[in-house]
């Protein structure tokens, strides 16, 4: 399958994150982009560098303020004293209910807060060069992808730190650029009517729900974790079905934490049954690979060889698709999961 790699995800390098209250070195390290890079190029699977600058479709996904904040916010962490350049900023307050957020504070932390869902998404000296490396990467395979007529019917984009919590105006689970809805706004520039996003990452992708919750022409479902015990908690309900314009395009599958393969599968049955009732020309899929049973962090039980099965199921629905890899840190496994799912893709094609 056509890939698209970020070629600077290595700036992006923070040293550690909190978690259980200790700094403990981050999950989203590295080595996941260089994993499944090296088991895409020993598949042989053609890998090419973003040719697209991603910075008018940021503008119609994110807000200017948040991508002004995000572009300097190292730089203005290191200006705040010399030191500060050896250690991450965290946000350490955030307007909750009753809180203003109308103001932007001069206050650096404050503002991070401001435009932050949690405390669990460092940031480092190349953070933004990386994030936007993986826009480029995620509007390039978009662009690529045939919709109608010759070329490829299916492209990955190869990229980190991920996209899917990050919000309109917020970065957060990992996230900072949403590189899924990136590549579905890509396609709508393109002429696509309406785009359906699939996210099957272990966690609730609540920033591109929340993108697209009052839009029918992008539509969102979303297998995962039900948020009453699993991150980000705060969405991802089977209530919310979309708001106005969007009423019926936002599709909420969650499962327990501990659910069988079979309980995955149906619900994927589900997901793709409810794209196939609204008439999408194109699929966007968040492709986490935190469903796997070895993930350090979540609950869900796939195992490699049912990534095969994932790939085979999601090209079923015979629509142009671009797939966008987010979690996934069980790292040792994650070139061969994600390799499996596209290569299932194509076989079944
Ligand atoms: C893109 C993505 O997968 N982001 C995930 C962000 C999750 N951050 C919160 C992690 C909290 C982990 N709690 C795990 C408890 C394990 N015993
Ligand atoms: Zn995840």
């Amino acid at each position: 399958m056509l890939s698209y790699f970020n070629p600077h995800h290595a700036l992006h390098n923070p040293q550690y994150e909190f978690f259980r209250g200790e700094k403990v070195p981050c999950f989203e390290q590295q080595v996941r982009q260089t994993y499944v890079e090296e088991v895409l190029r020993t598949r042989g699977h053609a890998l090419r560098e973003p040719d697209t600058d991603a910075s008018a479709v940021m503008a119609q996904i994110h807000s200017p303020a948040y991508l002004a904040f995000l572009q300097t916010a190292w730089q203005q962490w290191c200006a705040l004293r010399p030191d500060n350049a050896a250690t991450q900023p965290f946000p350490s307050v955030w307007p909750i209910r009753s809180l203003r957020s109308d103001r932007v504070p001069d206050n650096f932390i404050a503002r991070l807060g401001l435009y932050s869902m949690d405390n669990g998404t460092p940031l480092a000296a190349g953070t933004w060069p990386a994030v936007k490396a993986g826009a480029d990467a995620a509007v390039s395979a978009a662009q690529a992808l045939a919709l109608g007529g010759d070329g490829p019917k299916a492209v990955f984009c190869c990229t980190r730190p991920p996209g899917h919590h990050a919000g309109v105006d917020f970065m957060g689970g990992y996230s900072f650029v949403n590189n899924a809805a990136l590549a579905a706004q890509t396609l709508r520039n393109r002429g696509c009517g309406r785009v359906a996003v699939l996210d099957v990452d272990f966690h609730h992708g609540n920033g591109t729900q929340s993108i697209f919750y009052t839009r029918s022409d992008v539509m969102f479902v979303s297998i995962h974790g039900d948020p009453l015990t699993e991150y980000p908690f705060y969405l991802g309900y089977a209530d919310e079905t979309g708001e106005g314009e969007g009423l019926g395009y936002n599709l909420n599958l969650p499962l327990p934490a501990g659910c069988s393969k079979a309980a995955w599968f149906d619900a994927l049955a589900a997901a793709l049954l409810a794209i196939g009732e609204k008439a999408c020309d194109a699929l966007v899929v968040s492709l986490g690979l935190d469903t796997f049973e070895g993930d350090p962090i979540s609950k869900f039980p796939l195992a490699s060889e049912d990534y095969l099965t994932m790939g085979a199921v999601l090209a079923s629905l015979k629509l142009p698709t671009v797939l966008v890899l987010e979690g996934g840190y069980a790292t040792q496994a994650i070139g061969h999961n994600a390799v499996n799912v596209l290569d299932g893709f194509e076989k079944a094609c």
